[in-house]
């Protein structure tokens, strides 16, 4: 049975998953991860541009890379890896680990703690959007130790100094004092547009934060700490894990048309905000980003 919405025919069933078990090696993999990225952080970290001259890659984003890869490969041997850095793996199980080694990568760069290892396990095809779906995961804020985490119908949690409690989303329901997460691209003329976005967003809302980590501000949203959160250009490694652990905290996730989230558009917020903040921020993104005049 093909899990509901995917346009993937193949993707596996979750249903057939111990997803108890893959939750548990997220968390697992991010705390060995995260331990790396604070504990070897080298005093001159080695810098290199990626996609721009503001969209940087540290010596540490890869080695936390190779790290969870080399976990999985042990763990999960048979599942396939998709990363944001270079070197990801097929695999032959159905299911891919999505990793982003280090979100917030400018914020670790300036040593602003607000930066996470997020790791999720997808059935289906995670380089398609809507033919995909995060099934367990686990995003750590490597600064702080807070790990959010959570599997498919099995609800979002929140571990922090040995304790662990259920995040539940905010019941919000009036966008004039929602306070709304969001983030900026690398790419000078589409943060032009994004800005352009905002000017108009604002004055609708409490205020906007813009903590420099996708993973982080839909587990923010989750943990009741944002009323909702979007963005545009976001890839699936910046968002998988996150977007799970807001759906199982009771958030309702989507994208320009539907509850599909794409690079075009990501949005997330609780029931009470759907209709007015999704119809707002779809509305805006096609005026200002995707399609502006
Ligand atoms: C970051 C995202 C963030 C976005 C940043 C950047 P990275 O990911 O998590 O939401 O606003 O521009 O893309 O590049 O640090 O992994």
């Amino acid at each position: 049975m093909t899990p509901a919405g995917l346009l993937d025919p193949t993707a596996l069933d979750p249903t057939t998953l111990d997803l108890p078990g893959l939750e548990d090696v997220a968390r697992r993999v991010v705390l060995e991860a995260g331990r790396l990225v604070v504990d070897e952080r080298p005093a001159e970290l080695g810098v290199a541009a990626k996609s721009s001259a503001t969209d940087p890659v540290t010596v540490m984003d890869q080695r936390s890379q190779e790290l969870v890869l080399r976990r999985l490969a042990g763990l999960r041997p048979d599942d396939g890896v998709l990363g944001e850095e270079e070197g990801g793996r097929r695999g032959t199980s159905g299911v891919t680990w999505v990793v982003d080694p280090i979100d917030g990568t400018v914020n670790y760069l300036y040593d602003i703690p607000t930066y996470a290892v997020s790791l999720a396990a997808v059935v289906g095809d995670p380089t398609t959007p809507g033919a995909w779906q995060p099934v367990a995961g686990a995003v750590l804020s490597a600064a702080t130790g807070e790990l959010f985490h959570a599997h498919l119908g099995g609800g979002a949690r929140l571990t922090t100094g040995g304790a662990t409690r259920g995040l539940r989303v905010t019941g919000a329901d009036d966008l004039a004092v929602a306070l709304v997460g969001t983030g900026f691209g690398y790419d000078a003329d589409l943060r032009r547009r994004q800005a352009a976005l905002l000017a108009e967003l604002l004055p609708q809302v409490r205020d906007i934060r813009r903590m420099g980590s996708a993973a982080l501000d839909l587990c923010f949203l989750a943990a009741g700490r944002l009323d909702a959160y979007y963005e545009t250009a976001l890839n699936a490694w910046d968002r998988a894990a996150g977007e799970l652990v807001a759906r199982e905290a009771g958030a309702v996730v989507g994208g320009p048309a539907d509850e599909v989230a794409t690079r075009d558009l990501t949005w997330a917020c609780g029931p009470a905000l759907v209709g007015s903040f999704a119809d707002l921020v779809r509305e805006l993104t096609a005026r200002h980003v995707t399609t502006p005049g």
